[in-house]
């Protein structure tokens, strides 16, 4: 009972930090997107894929990488010269709204386009989070096994688009893309969804498109 108290509390404290980003979000018209998958599903490699693509369509971008205690990711992107900041969550399985609010301190969000945040590697707490974003993205991938879906429902149910990453690797594990897929619209059947392999390239350009059809353009300040 006490413990369903505290969660709830703290729910609400991060929900009114929510709103705070979402109204910034807005006054600004600059778009932010939530991305959740398991650990190792794919999301700092679909990002060292898309970040090079948005730089050449001119699109201002930074992403904003959760992780408990490293910095690994943050090098990832350092590496490709793509803007990043990290934010490193400790024992916290997942990113809060108060963190992502502390994050933005020294961005100038007025200047971006797009906000990209790769939440921590959990497909359960993310998806209860409110950080203030758009949309949230669930990202799956065809190592963790196609009952994923099913297991986690209510990040499918937060999510307006679905990833389902590594199709490179489909003829050597036990995969049903058509079962994956149903599973996924029947928790959400207004979900998009998009098969891809971020080691091939394969489908990359369809989620850019989306961006592209999602993102209120600015012009680049000089
Ligand atoms: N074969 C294959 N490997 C991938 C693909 N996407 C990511 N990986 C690999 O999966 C591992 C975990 O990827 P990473 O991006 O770090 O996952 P994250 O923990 O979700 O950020 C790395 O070794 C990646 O190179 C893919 O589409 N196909
Ligand atoms: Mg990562």
């Amino acid at each position: 009972m006490t413990f369903k108290v505290i969660k709830e509390n703290i729910l609400k404290a991060n929900d009114n930090v929510a709103l705070r980003i979402r109204q910034k979000m807005t006054q600004e018209k600059t778009l932010m997107i939530n991305i959740i998958s398991s650990p190792g599903a794919g999301k700092t490699a679909l990002l060292e894929k898309i970040g090079p693509m948005l730089k050449e369509e001119g699109i201002n971008f930074i992403i904003l990488i959760g992780d408990c205690f490293t910095s690994r990711d943050a090098e990832r992107m350092d590496a490709l010269d793509l803007p990043v900041v990290q934010i490193n969550t400790g024992n916290s399985c997942h990113i809060d709204a108060q963190l992502i609010e502390k994050s933005l301190e020294d961005v100038d969000v007025s200047a971006q386009d797009i906000i990209i945040v790769e939440n921590v590697g959990n497909l359960v707490c993310p998806a209860e989070f409110d950080l203030g974003e758009n949309h949230k993205i669930a990202l799956f991938s065809t190592a963790e096994g196609d009952d994923k879906p099913l297991k986690y429902p209510l990040v499918i149910q937060e999510s307006v688009l679905a990833i389902i990453n590594k199709i490179d690797l489909l003829e050597y594990v036990n995969f049903d893309m058509e079962f994956s897929k149903q599973s996924i619209k029947q928790i959400n059947p207004n979900i998009e969804i998009l098969e891809m392999s971020c080691k091939t390239g394969q489908g990359i350009d369809k989620f850019v498109q989306w961006i592209k059809n999602n993102i209120t353009k600015k012009e680049k300040k000089v």
